[in-house]
């Protein structure tokens, strides 16, 4: 229906406007060709001087109307350290140009005015005049000078690297179509390097695990967090096509582009409450964030500091939108704990992922830590309970060399936190239960999990454990955990527990 009232509108139109060009045709043959030339150059003149003005005013009026939502104008002024220069670099461009805008324009309709049709009137041809071509040359060779100095300037401030051994947080940022991912380098503040030859879909980033960096960096689903004051520097890598790694509040714009990587430095000045508080000073920020709700939270309320892409990249381009929450230093400190390594929680040691991880089956130093808690934990929860069933504890990262009962190197990181457990439980006594899948002959099994309980008793006694607290036990395949049909079901009975033999005073220190 709305097409056909439009098709409607549009051959009505047209018909008036033909009609129309008939009667001024008809209008001329009257008046004579010369009085309707007359006549059009001075309603074209007027017309013109009109639409200068308002044009003008409109100009100006909805600068002023949209003050409050321009970036570097009212409540959004720059959150970064370099971002007033860049400010003040478009304010002095934007000056000069603003001149030369309003002066051309009122010089083109005042002109075309001024020299309408008048009859007997002659255009008078100037061919040169040396004067004038100085000063049409100079004044804007003096105004660009300025203008590209004060660039160059800016640029080298802005651009400028961290120094070698100054005080930074390096983060990497690669894009992807259609997303952001955001690697943190963890405790170490050290990224580990990439290969792109080992991406796969579990590994998205290539990175390459045999270097110890990448052992704790991490990989952030969510918001992401800088702590307000800390220079950060971000390595940006596009993986497919050209992207753009765009921050605008903080006046971060760079290039993401395939093969060659780039960065930017930024001090983010403002966090994102105080940026908040802001915006909350001015009425455009003071409306309903979705007005279907117009009780709901505030437009500044909602207010997140975005990284966007910048770059045209493909259909899904609008959904590269992450959130980056700036915060105090304790504030980062605490999100930064909670944070995950990406290799330890996705890949290492997990079920179908031997081929990514080149430490299948070990246990490194960094999981040290974080063994010790659990296994403390582990026998808080255990000395406490009643239940027989909660009284076992699995120690998974004791491995052994194929087929016999010597204990590989990594394991001493378990055993040693055993140890330590023990020494925190002076109470404690334990049993120690060796484990075995049903491959092969049963007798052996036995005979193998009992020799293998037994070496991890003689290590916790080497280590000074009375041996009054512990005793062994070998129970070949006896106890399977899970299914033998499966590879990784044969791994999980492969296994050495031990049982808590008593109840433990809850006063006993939990770490
Ligand atoms: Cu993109």
């Amino acid at each position: 229906m709305t097409a056909i009232i439009i098709l409607l509108c549009i051959i009505l139109i047209s018909v008036v406007l033909v009609q129309i060009g008939k009667v001024t045709e008809l209008t001329a043959q009257i008046k004579g060709e010369r009085e309707t030339l007359k006549d059009n150059s001075k309603w074209n003149a007027w017309i013109g001087l009109v639409f200068m003005v308002v044009f003008l005013v409109a100009v100006c009026v909805s600068a002023y109307r949209m003050r409050n939502v321009m970036l570097g104008y009212g409540p959004l002024e720059s959150a970064s350290a370099h971002g007033s220069v860049l400010d003040s670099l478009f304010n002095v461009t934007l000056f000069f140009t603003g001149i030369v805008f309003v002066l051309t324009h009122i010089a083109l309709f005042w002109f075309a005015f001024k020299y309408r049709y008048k009859e007997g009137r002659k255009a008078q041809f100037i061919s040169h005049d040396d004067r004038l071509e100085i000063w049409w040359t100079a004044i804007p060779a003096i105004v660009m000078t300025f203008l590209v100095v004060r660039g160059l300037n800016a640029w080298n401030q802005v651009m400028a690297d961290v120094a070698d051994g100054e005080e930074h947080i390096e983060i990497e940022a690669t894009g992807q179509q259609f997303n952001w991912i955001i690697r943190y380098p963890g405790a170490d503040g050290k990224l580990g390097t990439r290969d792109y030859k080992l991406t796969t879909g579990n590994n998205q980033l290539g990175q390459d695990f045999r270097d110890a960096k990448n052992w704790d960096d991490i990989v952030p689903a969510q918001e992401l967090y800088l702590p307000v004051g800390k220079k950060v520097r971000v390595r940006i890598i596009a993986k497919d096509v050209l992207h753009n790694f765009y921050l605008p509040h903080f006046r971060v714009k760079m290039d993401a582009v395939p093969g060659m990587p780039t960065y930017f430095v930024f001090t983010p000045i403002k966090t994102t409450s105080e940026m908040r508080q802001e915006l909350r000073k001015y009425p455009e920020w003071n409306e309903p964030y979705d007005p279907a709700d117009p009780t709901g939270p505030k437009r500044w309320e909602k207010f997140e500091y975005e990284l966007a892409c910048a770059e045209l990249c493909g259909k899904g381009h609008y959904s590269m939108r992450r959130i980056f929450r700036v915060v105090s230093p304790e504030e980062y400190e605490a999100w930064a704990k909670t944070q995950e390594s990406f290799y330890l929680t996705q890949i290492h040691n997990k079920d179908g992922k031997e081929n990514e991880d080149p430490f299948w089956e070990q246990t490194l130093p960094i999981e040290a830590a974080a063994i010790e808690k659990k296994l403390t934990d582990d026998v808080k929860a255990a000395g406490e309970s009643e239940a027989p069933a909660e009284k076992a504890i699995r120690l998974d990262n004791i491995h052994f060399t194929t087929g016999s009962a010597t204990l590989t190197a990594d394991s001493k990181y378990e055993l040693d936190a055993l140890v330590n457990v023990l020494t925190k439980f002076p109470s404690l006594n334990i049993s120690v239960n060796g484990h075995t899948d049903n491959v092969g002959d049963s007798a052996a099994n036995l005979e193998l999990s009992k020799q293998r309980a037994a070496s991890v008793v003689n290590y916790l006694t080497t280590r000074g454990v009375s041996a009054g607290r512990l005793r062994s036990a070998g129970l070949g395949d006896t106890e399977p955990a899970e299914s033998n049909e499966k590879p990784a079901g044969r791994r999980k009975n492969r296994r050495v527990e031990f049982n808590v033999l008593n109840q433990l005073p809850t006063a006993e220190p939990a770490s």
